[in-house]
């Protein structure tokens, strides 16, 4: 039943030569999981279709940014007229006035925001404001968390660099890496004690409040409000990197869900609604700091760029009406039961994590609650699972360390029949 991947292997033949690993981002060169990378022709609702012209349902989603599904007509629409209307002025918008007060909405702790163009800018902006804020120049991160890979958060780091296991990248100078500090995750001792040596020097601490870089692993009772307590002892400013969690976990985020309220935000993926748009924002004493109000510099030529606003305001007008987030969960809780009871059905071991809309499939008989422990599970019984699904019409994450998405668009019968699919592959790698 292999799959007919004539063109997306001519591509990937070519691609190869211009590109490093054919590639513009390296979890997409397929490494983790073997096998032939998808060259994508298009997409619509929860389907994917490659230049082979066969068809999947999409759980990768454009790695979470395609929460109402591919193409949404009134976010392709609204892109239409807005390019009409120029793609890019390098000067102040209402756009982006709308679409910052409505993630303010969403989000109140963010009272001043900045629009970026991704979620590596804004966690690096948000570090730099920290760091100017504070007068302290270390910082603390957590094994398994992703924040982009800008040079100093490029430590011990997840997704992609956990996949090809480069954690600590080469290329980042030893000094950039001094002042990170990487602790595990859901550990508040390893964290309380690092505080007592040196807590008046961090400047921040930045954490996935899911970790969707590592599978999906959630915080243990009590460890985000120990963060945010301890942090606020110490001075420090306590950013939640809600890139992946932001829209996804609830309309209001992991801070909403949690009921936890961090010094900082950083948000992308879903805010851009497939455009490349990132944010950060947070305490209105901290953001002051930012230029052209204070000393703080950063900038970018396409941030806040009309068709990026545009996407995002569509997006989140949908999402923020009553009953998208209670079809949301409604059918990840579907995808859930499937595949647990699929898995169980088929005699074979694994742990199902989710929060909200996103999830992971784990292959081990033990709970995950940090990096070592995903680093544990068999990745090559995940790697041969993802080649059959994806045989089966299924489009999974092509790695271990991340995570999955659900969107609106995903019907019962897309959830079905990857049920359907689990169960064959579950049985076929067993
Ligand atoms: P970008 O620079 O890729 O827009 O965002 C970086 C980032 C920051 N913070 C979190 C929590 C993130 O998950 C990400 C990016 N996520 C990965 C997927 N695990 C993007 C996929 C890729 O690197 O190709």
């Amino acid at each position: 039943m292999a799959l007919n991947q004539k063109k997306s292997k001519e591509l990937f033949k070519k691609a190869k030569r211009i590109m490093p690993g054919g590639v513009n981002s390296p979890v997409r060169a397929f490494r983790a999981v073997g096998g032939t990378p998808l060259f994508i022709d298009s997409a619509k609702g929860s389907k994917i279709y490659d230049v082979d012209g066969n068809e999947f349902i999409d759980y990768v989603l454009s790695w979470g940014p395609m929460i109402l599904g591919h193409s949404h007509p009134k976010v392709v629409n609204a892109l239409k007229k807005a390019a009409e209307k120029g793609t890019s002025f390098g000067a102040p918008t209402p756009l982006e006035v709308e679409l910052a007060a409505m993630v303010r909405k969403a989000y109140p702790s963010m009272e001043i925001i900045r629009m970026v163009n991704s979620g590596t800018e804004a966690a690096m902006s948000a570090i730099r404001a920290a760091r100017g804020f504070t007068g302290r120049d270390r910082i603390v991160k957590f094994e398994g968390c992703y924040h982009g890979h800008a040079d100093g958060i490029l430590v011990q780091a997840g997704s992609g660099a956990a996949t090809f296991g480069v954690p600590t990248s080469p290329g980042v100078p030893k000094d950039y890496a001094r002042n990170t500090i990487t602790l595990p995750y859901n550990d508040l001792r390893a964290f309380r004690n690092i505080c007592k040596k040196t807590g008046k020097n961090i400047a921040c601490v930045i954490i996935e409040p899911v970790v969707g870089n590592s599978g999906c692993i959630l915080p243990k009772p009590g460890y985000l409000e120990g963060l945010r307590k301890i942090t606020r002892q110490y001075g420090i400013v306590l950013i939640f990197d809600e890139v992946m969690t932001g829209f996804r976990i609830s309309y209001g985020g992991a801070q909403k869900a949690f009921k936890i309220k961090p010094d900082m935000t950083c948000l992308g993926k879903v805010i851009g609604g497939g455009l490349p748009v990132g944010a950060y924002g947070g305490k209105k004493e901290i953001m002051s700091r930012i230029a052209p109000d204070g000393p703080v510099y950063q900038a970018g030529t396409l941030s806040g760029n009309p068709l990026a606003m545009t996407a995002g305001i569509e997006t989140l007008k949908i999402l923020s009406r009553p009953e998208t987030y209670k079809k949301l969960m409604a059918k990840s809780m579907a995808l859930e039961e499937g595949m647990k009871d699929a898995a169980k059905r088929a005699g074979i071991q694994t742990r199902f994590y989710r929060a909200g809309t996103m999830f992971c499939t784990y292959f081990t008989d033990r709970e995950v609650h940090n990096f070592s422990d995903a680093a544990k599970t068999d990745m090559a019984a995940f790697a041969a699972f993802f080649r059959k699904m994806l045989e089966r019409g299924v489009n999974l994450a092509p790695s271990g360390y991340e995570a999955g998405f659900m969107s609106l668009a995903h019907s019962q019968a897309d959830i079905n029949r990857t049920v359907r699919a689990a169960y064959a592959s579950f049985r076929e790698i067993k």
